[in-house]
């Protein structure tokens, strides 16, 4: 009996999801505002020295830095704070518990919904199930594997032309970023199950949609590292596993705000391209070449539309027309539920971060109207939003996005 016992407890802790293992216990994100130039070196600093997960990295003065410190940590990190005359809150008090209410309770594969996160497969899944239902409007294709062997998928959606203006979108390629995938996959949802709705949208313009494609990084998201972000790859000698997937990108691959250090959260990779799920989505673009007008990329959080670029503050030629398109799509989400995003280049609106797929897209890709979405919230929540709020913001977000494909529709280029 007494060792039934202890098999069930053991059991119980083996099976256990990533937010009950003991490390997330006790840890809070502290939240401080920079005021100074010489404060927000220093955070530049302490970012550096890897102890920390940076949730919102230090961007300029008067912008908050979201800081998660495990509990251990705590005491020193606010004694740090303290010494460079940083006031902080707390914005999340209980990061353990906020991960065990956000991570679905999973006990076989379950259904596509928008009222839970869900995991890589169930997407992939979905997004098989979607052809096979709806086989005049999109088309499915295998078109690479990950590190781990997992499947990437390409969903096609339109009914017009192969040569009609296309919109890519992908999600996910930050693991934690969970409300991205969802996002994707509630855009697609629209599209298709109402196509009637938007017949005309959809016989003038294609989606090429890849929703998760950090495969790897997103499962480990749920079976053991919530919080993680990068891929899962592995290098001979080295510790550390994963790289950052936007930092790996082959267009000043390694410059500003990269690091070259495979422990850091920001590690770009040891050469452009050493991801194989970052190749694969290149590849895909390459291969449509002409056919992307555009390109969106999902992330969360802090509301921001940014476009390139992101390796330095410089503009590009025609800045004034992505940022045109950027306004009227913000304008269209606010309209929604009054959710404010801010426009701009990364580099000016986030922080100098090279080797992102936006920047490529543009740079090498040659696809004029790239951006980056940063999806809610603003850090209430953070990486741990709510499943209640993926349908608003997909609602909110899908108003930005047709008015992207109407542009192409009404023959903007
Ligand atoms: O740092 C990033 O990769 C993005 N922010 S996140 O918090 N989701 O990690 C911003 C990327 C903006 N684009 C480029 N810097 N190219
Ligand atoms: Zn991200």
């Amino acid at each position: 009996m007494r060792s039934a016992v202890l098999l069930a407890c053991l059991l119980a802790l083996v099976a256990a999801r990533p937010s009950e293992r003991p490390n997330l216990h006790g840890a809070q994100v502290l939240r401080t505002v920079p005021h100074s130039p010489s404060q927000v070196h220093y955070l530049h600093g302490l970012l550096r020295q890897g102890h920390y997960d940076f949730w919102r990295e230090p961007r300029a003065l008067g912008q908050p830095v979201d800081i998660m410190a495990k509990a251990w940590q705590l005491p020193v990190l606010k004694a740090t704070l303290d010494g460079l005359h940083l006031k902080y809150s707390v914005m999340i008090s209980n990061v353990a518990q906020l991960v065990r209410e956000t991570v679905p309770r999973h006990d076989g594969p379950r259904a596509m919904d928008w009222t839970s996160y869900h995991d890589y497969d169930e997407i992939n899944d979905w997004l098989d199930e979607l052809a096979a239902t709806y086989p005049s409007l999109c088309s499915v294709e295998d078109v690479g594997t990950s590190y781990e062997g997992r499947t990437m998928k390409l969903l096609t959606i339109g009914t017009g032309d192969a040569s009609n203006p296309g919109i890519f979108i992908d999600g996910g390629i930050h693991a934690r970023e969970w409300i991205a995938p969802a996002t994707v996959t509630y855009m697609v949802n629209e599209l298709v199950t109402k196509s009637d709705t938007y017949a005309d949208i959809l016989a003038a313009v294609n989606f090429y949609v890849m929703p998760a494609i950090n495969p790897d990084g997103y499962a480990y998201t749920f079976t053991d590292e919530r919080l993680w972000r990068k891929t899962r790859s592995h290098q001979d000698g080295v510790i550390c596993v994963g790289v950052d997937p936007n930092r790996n990108w082959g267009f000043h691959w390694g410059e500003g705000g990269t690091s070259d250090s495979p422990c850091s959260d920001i590690y770009c990779g040891p050469e452009p391209f050493s991801e194989v799920e970052m190749r694969v989505v290149r590849d895909q673009i390459t291969r449509l070449g002409s056919a992307v007008s555009a390109y969106l990329t999902f992330h969360s959080y802090s509301q921001l539309w940014m476009y390139p670029w992101g390796y330095g503050y410089d503009l590009p030629d025609d800045w004034e027309d992505l940022d045109a398109l950027a306004q009227d799509a913000v304008t269209a989400l606010t309209a929604v539920h009054g959710t404010i995003y801010e426009i701009g280049s990364s580099a000016n609106t986030i922080y100098v971060a090279a080797g992102g797929s936006d920047d490529w897209a543009k740079g090498v890709g040659g696809v004029k109207y790239s951006y980056t979405v940063e999806l809610r919230d603003t850090g209430s929540y953070g990486f741990l939003l709510p499943p209640e709020q993926i349908i608003p913001t997909g609602e909110e977000t899908f108003e930005a996005l047709l008015v992207y494909a109407r542009f192409f529709q009404n023959g903007g280029t």
